[in-house]
């Protein structure tokens, strides 16, 4: 089954690549087995992470772009993080209905991703539907997120190129300073700028990129963008384009992606790991139950995650019959 579905998501079916993406966000076992399928195929198209405050224009960005890159004759898919976050609802549903008009093509892919339950996992199953999406073909893979978190810092950092989208009176820009997303962002992209104060945001990005961007090879453009209007967006998609050249033809490209390998294998372990363990910790709690809440409170964390780790070592031996 699994196999089958490889196929027909590396044919670009639409309908495989949308059975996958549930596959890939409940986190069914099968999901390992069909990433590994079609993990050599992946590699070719380029990641963007689209990322700023709530409401910076983001979605009205990636729309632009995509009807330039539909010129191109470029394929695209397009998957918008929604975090827990209080603003989320209804921007998703907007975006839902200004994107609507692109769904018609086949060579657009729209998908919405959120945190499913509360045990995290998003930045994994993110990676693993853009790297479906990158084997099914797409030239550009785009991640919409809201640079709030450490899960959509993480997300960003699996791309190829960032673009961080500000505006004018935003009031965002050091907040992304703090959080980390100066330093990996690829292109700034002032939006709105059919408001005022564009040029004194230009100057204190200016200003600030002096401090991070020390080092770098590669000098982060400020673009102007009303997109809105579509203004501006011929100019982006050369930026993002520029970007890929300057990875492919520094090396850096195949840098980064060695570089994030070990991260990745950590990450994935974890989770396996985390999945393991669990039902032995649910239950070990499970058995203090019945205890009135001051004596579960008196259990003390290290010795139980102790003895738990050192039970699932021993059932482990025992397996593999050395016990
Ligand atoms: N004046 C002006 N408004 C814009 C521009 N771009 C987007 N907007 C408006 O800004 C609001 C937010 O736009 P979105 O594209 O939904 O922003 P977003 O960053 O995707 O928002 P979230 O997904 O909620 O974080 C909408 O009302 C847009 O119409 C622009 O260039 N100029
Ligand atoms: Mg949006």
């Amino acid at each position: 089954m699994v196999e089958e579905m490889a196929s027909r998501i590396l044919n670009g079916e639409q309908r495989a690549i949308g059975k996958a993406i549930s596959l890939i966000e409940d986190r069914k076992p099968e999901h390992r087995d069909l990433m590994s399928r079609l993990y050599p195929h992946a590699g070719k198209g380029q990641i963007v992470g689209i990322t700023g405050s709530p409401g910076a224009g983001k979605s009205s960005l990636v729309n632009g772009l995509v009807k330039e890159w539909r010129n191109q004759g470029r394929s695209v898919a397009i998957i918008a993080v929604d975090p827990t976050s209080p603003f989320s609802g209804g921007a998703l549903l907007g975006d839902r209905i200004r994107m609507r008009d692109l769904e018609e093509d086949d060579h657009i892919f729209i998908r919405s991703m959120g945190t499913r339950g509360s045990l995290g996992g998003l930045s994994e199953a993110c990676q693993d539907v853009v790297r479906l999406m990158d084997a099914a073909g797409f030239d550009l893979v785009v991640v919409e997120t809201v640079g709030v978190g450490q899960s959509e810092l993480d997300i960003m950092k699996t791309a190829d190129t960032v673009a961080l989208v500000l505006y004018p009176s935003g009031g965002d820009l050091i907040q992304a300073f703090k959080a980390g997303i100066m330093e990996i962002a690829d292109l700034f992209v002032i939006n709105k700028a059919d408001l005022p104060g564009v040029e004194q945001l230009k100057g204190e990005l200016q200003d600030l990129l002096h401090i991070t961007s020390e080092g770098r090879k590669w000098e982060p453009p400020i673009l102007q963008t009303i997109s809105t209007e579509k203004k501006g967006m011929a100019a982006v998609v050369t930026g993002i384009r520029d970007h890929y050249d300057y990875l492919v033809s520094t090396g850096k490209r195949l840098e980064r992606r060695l570089s994030q390998k070990e991260l990745e294998v950590m990450r994935r372990l974890h989770e396996r790991f985390t999945e393991e363990v669990r039902p032995i910790v649910e239950k070990a709690l499970e058995m203090n139950a019945s205890d009135p809440y001051e004596r579960l409170l008196e259990i003390d964390p290290y010795g139980l995650a102790e003895v738990i780790f050192c039970q699932w070592r021993k059932g482990n031996t025992e397996e593999r019959g050395e016990g």
